[in-house]
């Protein structure tokens, strides 16, 4: 082990410059690359990159304070394997193309030279070269800002390049018009690569060999000039670090954060800036994609995108109000509700039962039911009749499994009931109740409701249904339709029965009706499997002895 001090690079002559952001603290273990700092000149934002992977023993620098070159950044602790001879330890330049880069910055138009006064203007078509990229490979086009046919003011942008550590805009030499264009967001360029070609009017050089423009300190030798004969642009100045913010950019961030946000696919104007000078933090960032995804989870915000969020409203402004908080379990509700709302392509279907024997042989079993402690609400037989229609029609028996590729076929008839409770709505779920005789599910049903009314189910009292009953029969109504409870694919609603006039082929019969609606999951479910499900459902209802079959 060792410590060693990393120290200011080259800053390509700048001399105080302000600290922005510090990224490391003490304890930190460092990898190469890592950004140390964040530096930013009135030219350039520039992140200068560790230089050794080790763990940060002191940090030198802070927030606000001005550095130049050569001045202590952090000491680390590196393994003795990396330890590097002193003299090199304080010669980062050669392993920081990347500040070097930013860092050397000056506009296109001051690094060119002024053309001979005497020199002659001619229109030729001329290749447009990557310059020198500060050593940087395969960098990534993030942007194209050209098209073919475009009319370029010398010094306009023809691309933006990103590595890791600074964005860069490669600006054209000349004015003219874009002929070609060898180059697609996404692509990767090197230096010295052609990107296209440009009709442009240039001064025509008194000799061959000269080169057109001054060469930056830094630069590599320009491809320019070749003795092709055919005009060449000399590559501008390494990199422009990152975009400046301009009236059309109302934030300000380094290569790394655009990077991060990329990555996260948040967009940088809609995060707030924590930073100097309205400067957005890849802390910012994460931030803003980690509110979202809160929202997201929450039913704040939704996932299907670009639905308007509901604005806020003052109701005080029309009458008195009262504000009072939501209980966990409706929040939890409304959350469920808009996911399924949102995620369910639902179907309604609408039919009426026959109840008239049901309810006879009900109010027959009524002094029977009492002697025996229970409760016989038409909701048991319902229960029992939906049990043995799941297992006559299994096509209601499933769920969408989560990877979009497989259904799930449950060989398991559990069934959850909706119930009112003073906390909000709960789904108890009843297991196994095609095994079930209907005294047994009127006691467990009765058991449910209570537990759930009185705040004493437990989460697995809630879970597993493959199908939910909802009845508003004892509240009235004529029909609803209910939102399907992902991941089953159906609920039923029941509403209140009535006496109806229904005609028998030769007269009208008052009989007892009981309104049933259906809501699928259309995903999973036809209308021709909704239409057998409810056929042998409704008669089921209407004649319940067919339970015994
Ligand atoms: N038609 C006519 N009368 C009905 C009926 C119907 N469909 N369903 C029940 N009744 C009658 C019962 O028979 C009972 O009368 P009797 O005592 O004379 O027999 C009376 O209404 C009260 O029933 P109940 O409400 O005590 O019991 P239940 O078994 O019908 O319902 C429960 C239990 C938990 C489903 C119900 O109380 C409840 O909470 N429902 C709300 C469900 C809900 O909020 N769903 C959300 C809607 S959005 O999806």
């Amino acid at each position: 082990m060792s410590i060693e001090t990393l120290s200011v690079p080259d800053l390509g002559g700048a001399s105080d410059v302000e600290v922005i952001e510090v990224c490391v603290a003490v304890g930190d273990e460092l990898e190469l690359e890592q950004s140390i700092v964040v530096l930013e000149t009135d030219k350039a934002t520039m992140e200068v990159p560790c230089t050794k992977a080790g763990k940060v023993t002191a940090v030198h620098v802070i927030e606000g304070g001005k550095l130049n070159e050569g001045d202590a950044l952090v000491d680390i602790e590196v393994a003795a394997s990396e330890v590097t001879p002193a003299e090199e330890v304080v010669e980062p330049a050669v392993e920081t193309p990347a500040v070097e880069e930013a860092v050397v910055v000056k506009k296109a138009e001051e690094k060119v030279a002024e053309p001979a006064a005497e020199a002659a203007a001619t229109e030729t078509e001329i290749d447009i070269i990557v310059p020198d990229l500060g050593g940087a490979e395969d960098v990534d086009v993030i942007e194209v800002c050209v098209a073919v046919g475009d009319e370029v003011a010398e010094g306009d942008s023809i691309i933006v390049l990103e590595t890791d550590k600074a964005s860069m805009e490669i600006p054209v030499e000349h004015a003219g018009t874009i002929v070609s264009l060898d180059v697609s967001e996404g692509g990767k360029v090197n230096k010295g690569q052609s990107i296209g070609r440009i009709k442009a009017v240039v001064a025509a050089a008194p000799t061959a060999a000269a080169p057109t423009k001054a060469e930056p300190a830094t630069a590599a030798p320009a491809p320019a000039a070749e003795s092709s004969g055919e005009a060449k642009l000399a590559p501008p100045p390494a990199t422009v670090a990152t975009i400046e913010p301009g009236p059309e950019t109302a934030f300000y961030a380094g290569p790394a954060v655009r990077q991060l946000a990329r990555q996260l696919g948040v967009e940088l104007s809609e995060i707030k800036a924590s930073g100097p000078r309205g400067r957005l933090s890849k802390e910012d960032v994460r931030n803003h994609a980690k509110t979202i995804i809160e929202d997201v989870k929450s039913g704040k915000l939704s996932s299907g995108a670009g639905i308007p969020e509901i604005p806020h409203v003052d109701h005080s402004q029309f009458g008195p109000v009262t504000i009072e908080p939501l209980s966990k379990i409706a929040k939890i509700t409304a959350q469920n509700m808009s996911r399924n709302w949102l995620n369910v392509p639902h179907v309604t279907q609408f039919d009426d039962a026959d109840i008239t024997e049901l309810e006879a042989f009900r109010k027959g079993m009524k002094a029977e039911a009492e002697k025996r402690g229970s409760k016989l609400t038409p909701l048991p037989f319902l229960i029992k009749a939906v049990a043995a229609t799941l297992r006559a029609e299994p096509s209601f028996n499933v769920s969408l499994h989560s990877d979009g590729e497989n259904i799930v076929r449950k060989d398991y008839v559990h069934i959850g009931i909706a119930a009112d409770t003073p906390r909000g709505l709960l789904v108890p779920v009843l297991r196994d109740v095609d095994k079930k005789g209907l005294w047994q599910i009127a006691d467990e049903v009765n058991e449910l409701i209570g537990k759930a009314r009185d705040g004493k189910l437990m989460p697995k009292d809630m879970q597993g249904a493959c199908f939910t009953i909802s009845s508003l029969g004892a509240m009235g109504g004529k029909g609803f339709t209910p939102i399907v409870n992902a991941p089953e694919v159906a609920i039923m609603g029941v509403s209140k029965a009535s006496i109806q006039p229904v005609w028998d082929g030769k007269e009208f019969q008052p009989r007892q009706m009981l309104p049933l609606s259906l809501s699928y999951d259309h995903r999973a479910i036809n209308g021709a499997d909704c239409g057998r499900f409810f056929t042998h459902l409704v008669a089921t209802l209407s004649d319940i002895r067919r339970l015994l079959l």
